[in-house]
This record gives structure tokens, C-alpha cells and sequence, in this order.
């Protein structure tokens, strides 16, 4: 991974983690999730907090991926079923496996339904748009939900020092604000094809409430 984020990349690797019977290669979901850290960290130091908390999820699901039992993370369809399969996941309150990889990587999900919100916010937004707002107005709508007050709170705050819109454009390392906006719309089918995937499979094994 190079230290400049690019949007290019994190297309190609969510577009290489779909398997061609559409299941969900955990190793380049990952790898997606990493070039947005880059991203978040190239924005500024108030952002740490929500990169740090990813980096941790990441490394947990690493030690799986290069774990003794490797051979079941290499999807998150063998992920689920395998871990459901030998009870380690902790499935209504946190008890002894409380950093399974089904609940480590809903964390990741939940966060990518945001994404995949904001994006498109960004995508179709116009010179005026704030980007506190568009950032806000998505995570209100998903990942909120999800979070207790002080971290709400504390996501605020760093919503207020987003950089504008003409810097999130440049960032992405994608050329002119056309296109950027071009890669964006072929980006988002691809982050919420992902999206629907694990969240059908997350829904059929009851798994969207894990503690
Ligand atoms: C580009 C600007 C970045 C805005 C990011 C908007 C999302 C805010 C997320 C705030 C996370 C706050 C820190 C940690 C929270 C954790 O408690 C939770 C639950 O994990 P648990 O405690 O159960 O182990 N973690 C999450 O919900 C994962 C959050 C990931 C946020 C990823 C942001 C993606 C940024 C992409 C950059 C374009």
C-alpha cells in the first residue's frame, strides 16, 4: 500500500474482493479498509480516534487471516460459517469471544454502509454542499444508530473539522472534479454490491446485532 491514498485503488480492491459465485474475499476487504485509513489519516489528526479504532479491527481480522485456522477466514462466507459452526462467536451479549471475526467485521460493514452514503452524497453534491453536513447527514442515517452518545458526540466534533469539498476532491488523487465524480459513480455500485452481500448473509444467520 503506498502512503497517497487513491480512489483508483480502493475501487480495485473492492472490486478484487468479490469471488466469482459473489462471495466476499475477507483479505481484499481489508485491503479496501486500509486504503481509507490512509485516507482518513491524510485529512488531519482529529480523525485518529475513528482510524484508530479501524486499524485495531483490521489487525484482529489479520491475526485470523494468518492464524492456524486461516483456511476458513478466506471468505467472510466461510468466516460466518465457520465460526457459527464451532460457537465463537459471542451471539447476544459479550462473553468469552468478544472479538469474534463476525463481530469485528460488522463493526467494518456498518461503517461501509456509511461510506457508501457519503460517497454518493458527494457524488451527485454541488460547489455549495458542506461536507460536515454530507458526512453527518449519512452517519446519522447509519452508523449512528449504532454508537452511544459520547461517540456521537465526539463524531461531531470531528465532522465540524472537515476539510471543504474542493479538498476531499483532491485528495482522492483522482484527477478533476469531473473525474472523480465519473470514478465515484463506478465505485459505489461496486461498495454496495459488497454492502448487500454480507448484509443478506449477516441477516439469514441472525448476525446483524452482535454484541
Ligand atoms: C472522512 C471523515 C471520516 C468520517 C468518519 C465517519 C464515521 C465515524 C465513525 C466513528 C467511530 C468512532 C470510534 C470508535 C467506535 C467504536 O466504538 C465502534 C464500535 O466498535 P466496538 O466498540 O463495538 O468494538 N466502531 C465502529 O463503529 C467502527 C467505525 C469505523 C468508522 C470508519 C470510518 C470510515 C472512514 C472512511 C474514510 C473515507
Amino acid at each position: 500500500m503506498a502512503d497517497t491514498f487513491s480512489l483508483q485503488r480502493v475501487l480495485e480492491t473492492f472490486r478484487s474482493s468479490l469471488s466469482e459465485k459473489k462471495e466476499v474475499y475477507i483479505k481484499y476487504y481489508i485491503a479496501g479498509w486500509q486504503e481509507l485509513v490512509a485516507f482518513m489519516n491524510s485529512l488531519g489528526n482529529v480523525f485518529s480516534f475513528i482510524s484508530k479504532d479501524v486499524v485495531s479491527k483490521i489487525q484482529i481480522l489479520e491475526n485470523f487471516l494468518s492464524g492456524e485456522n486461516r483456511s476458513h477466514y478466506v471468505t467472510i462466507q466461510s468466516m460466518v460459517k465457520y465460526e457459527l459452526e464451532n460457537d465463537l462467536v459471542d451471539l447476544t451479549k459479550r462473553g468469552s469471544h468478544p472479538e469474534s471475526g463476525c463481530r469485528t467485521l460488522l463493526r467494518l460493514h456498518r461503517a461501509l454502509r456509511w461510506l457508501e452514503l457519503f460517497l454518493e452524497r458527494l457524488r451527485t453534491s454541488t460547489e455549495d454542499s458542506k461536507t460536515s453536513v454530507m458526512c453527518s447527514d449519512a452517519y446519522n442515517e447509519s452508523l449512528a444508530q449504532h454508537h452511544p452518545w459520547l461517540i456521537r458526540k465526539a463524531v461531531g466534533v470531528a465532522f465540524c473539522a472537515l476539510p471543504g469539498r474542493d479538498t476531499f476532491f483532491d485528495v482522492m488523487n483522482a484527477g478533476d472534479h469531473t473525474q472523480v465524480v465519473a470514478l465515484l459513480g463506478e465505485s459505489l455500485p461496486l461498495i454496495a454490491e459488497v454492502y448487500q452481500i454480507t448484509e443478506d448473509l449477516y441477516a439469514k444467520n441472525n448476525l446483524l446485532e452482535l454484541p
